[in-house]
């Protein structure tokens, strides 16, 4: 068996609970080869004390965890600067809020040059390099540029726009070349996989040999769609766990006569929760027989505060939260919880289980497992029912899900009011198809499938 190497920008230690699904099941198959995962350390080096960045490296298990660290400048230049300020945006339909004249991509270069520099000196000539995510999408040129010739994969975890949309990025044509360098390209969804065959004929003159292999600056890849699931197995254990029955216990009880709605995400513009919360109000006023029952449990994680369009958003959704808690609120009833925080992950299936209805209404999202975590933490004797936006990637696949289109307030209220009242059959029904298709679609087939492509030489 060949080892696996895998790279992303962060690096969790598999074994913790805490680093979630993705992270698990990446821990399989690296633990299964004796692989390596690489990436940034979390940690930042004064560059005054002219510090060099160092490579570390630790052992969990038979996995090497290998990390550098980035002075300040190149974090917030390669980070927060091009990755989260222009391609975060571009990837999710928000060209009013790229910054295209601060994104700096020469910083994103060298982090990236800086990341092969370092990876290059720990590979064997059979590695298969498994990269994932935006800030690495020029990692396999790089990595070319030093004479590597493995098998290369990417993985792009968001969407990927539509041509019109990514041609706004001012060096769209260099990230699409960039592309090329690998041998596979894994996208989330078949609109995606849509996206990418249109821009490379059109803008690059590619041409598409099979159904998914397309030919262009001189290189051919093979583009696929490969939509992540979650690891369905290990989160019902986890909902077996001391911490999700008692959250589970203590939200029955302190809830009792109320209906519980769920909302679990990082706390970014992507997620539509100003929408969200706009709705759950438009619910109070047009069904009013919910006023003193139906309560939001929003819990929104902060994620990178020092991009400005994530400080507004916090305040927008701080003021509407209490807007409707002030405007529909009773002495012994609050509309709306508002949580801006991070939910620890061993107590998540019992919020989830509690929750009649979740609300999963991004205005776009690569997949979204929120959506998928929800169905397997319910009880299929009496499943609560999820609202998902058709602009989750989660949404090509979860067609029994009632699906919203998340800028329509009078819709997602409608459909909040019919999954409160939806028959006890029909929450079955449509409960036990999603579980069989996220079981089937699970975070190991994904992985799987994407791995054997990577591996099989007919590209
Ligand atoms: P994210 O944008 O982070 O990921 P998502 O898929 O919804 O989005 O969540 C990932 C994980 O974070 C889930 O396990 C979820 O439980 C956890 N999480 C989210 N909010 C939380 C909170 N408030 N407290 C605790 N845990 C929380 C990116 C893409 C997605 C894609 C994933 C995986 O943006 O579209 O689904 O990668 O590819």
């Amino acid at each position: 068996m060949k080892r696996l190497v895998v790279v992303s920008n962060r690096v969790a230690d598999p074994r913790k609970a805490a680093a979630g699904g993705l992270a698990v099941a990446l821990g399989d198959a690296l633990s299964d080869s004796g692989g390596l995962w690489f990436g940034w350390s979390g940690q930042m080096i004064e560059p005054e004390r002219g510090t060099e960045s160092r490579l570390q490296q630790q052992r969990a298990g038979n996995v090497t965890l290998a990390t550098i660290d980035l002075t300040q400048a190149d974090h917030d230049a390669y980070y927060l600067g091009y990755s989260n300020g222009v391609l975060w945006p571009v990837f999710h339909n928000r060209l009013d809020l790229a910054d295209f004249d601060h994104g700096d991509i020469n910083s994103y270069r060298r982090v990236n040059r800086l990341f092969a520099q370092h990876l290059a000196t720990l590979l064997r000539p059979d590695d298969v390099i498994w990269i994932h995510d935006y800030h690495l999408i020029p990692l396999a040129a790089e990595l070319r540029a030093l004479g590597c010739e493995q098998r290369i994969g990417f993985f792009l975890h968001t969407p990927l726009p539509s041509a019109v949309v990514m041609a706004a990025i001012p060096q769209h044509e260099w990230l699409m070349r960039s592309l090329f360098a690998y041998d596979l390209i894994g996208l989330q969804t078949q609109t995606d996989l849509g996206h990418f065959a249109h821009y490379v004929r059109n803008e690059a003159r590619a041409e598409q040999r099979e159904n998914d292999v397309f030919t262009a600056f001189g290189r051919t890849v093979r583009a696929q769609a490969f939509p992540i699931g979650i690891d369905v197995d290990e989160f019902i254990r986890l909902g077996e766990g001391r911490e999700a029955q008692t959250t589970y216990a203590n939200m029955r009880d302190q809830f009792a006569s109320k209906r519980l709605l769920v909302g679990v995400d990082r706390l970014d513009y992507s997620k539509g929760l100003p929408q969200r919360l706009r709705a759950f109000q438009r619910l109070l006023h047009d069904y009013p027989e919910n006023r003193g029952r139906a309560v939001l449990i929003q819990v929104a994680a902060p994620s990178r505060e020092s991009v400005s369009a994530y400080s507004d958003l916090r305040h927008e959704l701080e003021g509407l939260s209490g807007a409707i808690n002030g405007e529909f609120g009773e002495l012994d009833w609050m509309p709306v919880r508002y949580i801006n925080r991070s939910m620890a992950r061993k107590r998540l299936p019992g919020l989830y289980r509690a929750s009649s209805v979740a609300l999963v209404t991004p205005l776009c999202d690569g997949m979204n497992l929120v959506a998928k975590e929800f169905v397997a933490a319910q009880d299929p004797a009496n499943p609560g029912v999820l609202i998902l936006s058709r602009f989750a990637g989660a949404a090509e696949q979860m067609t029994e899900a009632l699906l919203v289109n998340p800028h329509d307030q009078l819709v997602v209220a409608e459909a909040t009011q019919r999954a409160l009242n939806m028959p006890l059959a029909e929450r079955q029904a449509r409960h036990a198809s999603l579980l069989e298709g996220i079981r089937r679609d699970d975070v190991h087939a994904w992985r799987k499938q994407f791995l054997q492509t990577l591996e099989s030489k007919d590209v």
